[in-house]
């Protein structure tokens, strides 16, 4: 069975740094399999996409992964349509700045409209949201960013992806949100 995760969230959220250290992290453990593809622009902002392999066995059965980035500028909007197509389960990377804070929920609200029109529902989907850069002074405490970010009143995960703090936490959130989903509706 294929998956489908796909990380998204505002520009310079830190949707990179993080699919980027659980590459390394699950390449440790023999889970991921072959390169991390990326494409970049000049300024290291995501241009196209990211993504990477990983497959795990479950009662003899063994589910491919494939694992991407949306990039977060809104230029790119185009993209980010053909990326989460026909996605299984999301990430959404919060960036905790309290600066950033109207710029998540715009993140959001634009890719539930992309989901919509591809006939998909966001707030029915599995998600899992992942606060990060928890590291910084000027971060929101998770009360203040809970009512704006999760709307599904789903489980987060507090992160620091520049040093894989919170990274597979989230990943195996997600997976297991996915594949219970799967249970749910008798597919696997
Ligand atoms: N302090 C801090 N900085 C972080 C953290 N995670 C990422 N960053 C930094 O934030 C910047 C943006 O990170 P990226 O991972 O490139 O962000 P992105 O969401 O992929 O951005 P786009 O590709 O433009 O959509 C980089 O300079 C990272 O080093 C974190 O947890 N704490
Ligand atoms: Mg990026």
């Amino acid at each position: 069975m294929k998956l489908k995760i796909v990380y998204f969230g505002a520009s310079l959220a830190g949707k990179s740094t993080t699919v980027k250290k659980l590459y390394e992290l699950l390449k440790v453990k023999g889970i991921a399999k072959g390169e991390f593809v990326s494409m970049e622009t000049d300024e290291k902002r995501t241009l196209f996409v990211e993504m990477f392999l990983s497959s795990i066995t479950i009662d003899g059965q063994t589910f491919e992964m494939k694992i991407l980035t949306t990039p977060g500028q809104f230029r790119l909007h185009p993209l980010r349509k053909a990326i989460v197509q026909g996605v299984d389960g999301l990430v959404f990377v919060v960036d905790s700045h309290r600066e950033r804070e109207k710029i998540n929920f715009l993140v959001m609200r634009e890719t539930a409209a992309v989901l919509k029109e591809q006939g998909f529902d966001l707030y029915k989907l599995p998600v899992v949201v992942q606060y990060n850069k928890r590291d910084l002074p000027e971060a929101l405490p998770v009360d203040e960013l809970e009512p704006v970010c999760n709307p599904w009143g789903t489980r987060f995960v507090e992160s620091v992806a520049t040093e894989g703090i919170g990274v597979l936490e989230s990943f195996s959130s997600i997976v297991k949100k996915v594949l219970s989903n799967y249970a749910e509706k008798g597919s696997v």
